[in-house]
Formats: structure tokens, C-alpha cells, sequence
């Protein structure tokens, strides 16, 4: 969880000094991110939405990996063109995000339908989404189909309570947003995000149900956005940020869970800085190596589209080659 608040302190204030193009932070929701990622095992797939790169690091994502990503340089696998935040891992069955809210979904329950028909019992298919995510079309079809095709989805809802400036109370008439579930057949639970403990506890239940053969559970984790959108919002325009300020003091779940391991006598006074000091220090080194990085090569804007690029490709790139090259001010 420190890693998480960590990381994204230091990609926010790179954002800040124009070293990288965008950023969207997880803080406050990192128990939601950590607890069920340590529900996951490796045979798992995730298909995460914007706040769960958290998710990839813990199964195993280098800093390295997620930081060449967001300067999308040489070392990054998806060669600069995705979105900064958008990271992936395949070889930890981590899928990239879509910027297109809720798409995720489908691919989720169709990977689990896909387990489900090949009888590859015990594996499950974690799918992320937003509480703004549950308006769109694509999460209603992809929770009846997981209803009816009972596959071994564990769908999670991180329920920030926004959606940019949508508060949940515009988002729904609902009570829960873990009742849109219960109208597919699907059962739902609704949890405390902040509780790194509770949210284990839930998505534990959901994922062994799934690995049984049992059907898909969709899961509510309630907690709260208490920084911005992303990098290019400002949430002071639309919001009360004296409700953003009881999120981030007393209901902080690395605060809490900090408390509960120190009453436990199982983290001394002043580990939890130690530990957040070394994190940075291994995050700075992570950012001096990747900025280095020189970004991709020019070849390989027409890599990856035919087995062979054609002959228009091929000139096109010609044509490129030859032309002036301006430098992002994204690499120095
Ligand atoms: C289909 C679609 N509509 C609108 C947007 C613009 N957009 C990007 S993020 C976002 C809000 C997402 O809110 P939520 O699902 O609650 O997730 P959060 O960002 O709060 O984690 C919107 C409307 C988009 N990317 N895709």
C-alpha cells in the first residue's frame, strides 16, 4: 500500500514538473487495490480500469516496467503508445486498461467464459471498474452475461464515490451500486474499500466461490477519491473538500491498517517511515534509469499491424525518416 502512495507522489510531482504527460492517482484506495490483489494467484487474470496499476505491482510488474510505460520510451513494451497509466504486464496475466470507461468488463467475463469452456478449473478472472463504470452499457451486458454463463469472474467495483465531478448520488437512484448486481442473478457484496482486512475477507469469498466452479460474484468496495481525477483536474470546483479532508486523515487505510499492526505490536513507532523512505529511494533510482531511456525507435510505429508492414507502410515511414524530428520535451 506505501508503494502505491509512494509511486504516485513521485509520478505526480514529475507530472507537475512537465517530465511526464498525464497521471492518475490510487491514493486513498490503495486497501481496495492491495487487498484483492492479494486474493489473486498467478494462473488469475486481471483486466483492471484506471486505479488498479497497484494490482499489477503487487503480482509482480517491476517499478522499472510501470515507470518506462508512463514515459512510453524504449523499454516499454507496449512501444509509447499507450496513455501514460494505462500499464499492462504479460507475464503477469495483467492486462492493459482501455481509456473507453467500462469496456474492460465484457473482456473480464468473456475471459472467464473462455476458462469456463476450456475446464480450466480454478482459475478466475479479476475485472475492475469504477463506480461511474456501472452507468455505462457495456457493465450491464457483462454482468448478465456472467450471470447466465456463470463464469469465474470476481467483478469489483472500486466506489470512490466519483466519477470526475458525478457525485454517486447523480451517478444512481440505487442504494448500493452493489445491487445492480443482484438484478443479473449475480450475488454482491458491499465492503469497506478502506479496510485492507474486509476487503480481503470479500474478495477471498468470491474468488474461492469462482475457483469452485460456483459462479461469478460482484464486489462493492466503498471508499473514496481523495485526490483528483487525474493530473488535469481540479476537484476544489466541484466538490466540499472538508469531506475529502475525513477521508484522507482519519479514514486513510494505510493510517488504519498502520494503527491495527501497531496495537498488534506486529510494526514498531517509525518502521512505516523506513519503509516509505526506502520505497521512495528505490522509485528515484526506478526514474533516473527509465528517464534515460531513449524513446522507441522510429521503425517501430508500423511493428505489430501486418506480419510483414506493406509496401505503403514502408513508405510512409520512409517519408517520416527523412522529415524533421521534434523532441518531446517528455525526454531529455
Ligand atoms: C465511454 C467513456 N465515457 C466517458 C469517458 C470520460 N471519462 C474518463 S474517466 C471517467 C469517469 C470514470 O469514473 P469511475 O468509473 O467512477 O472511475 P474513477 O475514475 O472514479 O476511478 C469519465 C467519464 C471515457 N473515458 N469513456
Amino acid at each position: 500500500m506505501l508503494r502505491i502512495r509512494v509511486t504516485d507522489a513521485r509520478m505526480m510531482a514529475l507530472q507537475r514538473q512537465g517530465r511526464i504527460g498525464f497521471y492518475g492517482e490510487a491514493v486513498g484506495q490503495e486497501a481496495a487495490v492491495v487487498g484483492s490483489a492479494a486474493v489473486s494467484e498467478p494462473q488469475d487474470w486481471i483486466v483492471p480500469a484506471l486505479r488498479e496499476a497497484g494490482v499489477g505491482l503487487y503480482r509482480g510488474m517491476t517499478t522499472d516496467s510501470y515507470i518506462a510505460q508512463i514515459y512510453g520510451n524504449a523499454a516499454d513494451p507496449t512501444k509509447g503508445r499507450q496513455m501514460p497509466c494505462h500499464p499492462c504486464d504479460r507475464e503477469h496475466q495483467y492486462v492493459v486498461m482501455s481509456s473507453c470507461v467500462s469496456t474492460q468488463i465484457p473482456h473480464a467475463v468473456g475471459i472467464a467464459m473462455a476458462m469456463k469452456i476450456a475446464g480450466d478449473r480454478g482459475k478466475v478472472c479479476f475485472g475492475y471498474m469504477g463506480d461511474g463504470g456501472t452507468s455505462e452499457g457495456d457493465f450491464h451486458v457483462a454482468v448478465n452475461f456472467a450471470g447466465v454463463s456463470k463464469a469465474p469472474c470476481v467483478l469489483i467495483c472500486q466506489n470512490n464515490q466519483w466519477a470526475i465531478s458525478t457525485p454517486g448520488t447523480l451517478q444512481t437512484a440505487a442504494e448500493t451500486i452493489a445491487l445492480k448486481g443482484v438484478g443479473y442473478g449475480v450475488e454482491a457484496i458491499r465492503a469497506d474499500g478502506n479496510d485492507v482486512l474486509a476487503v480481503y475477507h470479500a474478495v477471498a469469498y468470491a474468488a474461492d466461490k469462482a475457483r469452485r466452479g460456483d459462479g461469478p460474484t460482484f464486489v462493492e468496495l466503498l471508499t473514496y477519491r481523495v485526490s483528483a481525477h487525474t493530473s488535469s483536474d481540479d476537484p476544489s470546483r466541484y466538490r466540499d473538500e472538508s469531506v475529502t479532508e475525513i477521508w484522507r486523515g482519519q479514514r486513510d487505510p494505510i493510517r488504519r491498517l498502520e494503527t491495527y499492526l501497531v496495537k498488534r505490536g506486529w510494526l514498531a513507532a517509525g518502521e512505516r517511515e523506513a519503509i516509505a523512505e526506502q520505497i521512495e529511494a528505490d522509485v528515484r533510482d526506478a526514474i533516473a534509469r527509465q528517464e534515460a531511456i531513449a524513446p522507441p525507435a522510429l521503425e517501430t510505429l508500423i511493428e505489430d499491424v501486418f506480419e510483414e508492414p506493406t509496401w505503403l507502410l514502408r513508405e510512409q515511414l520512409a517519408a517520416i525518416a527523412d522529415g524533421p524530428r521534434v523532441k518531446s520535451p517528455h525526454h531529455r
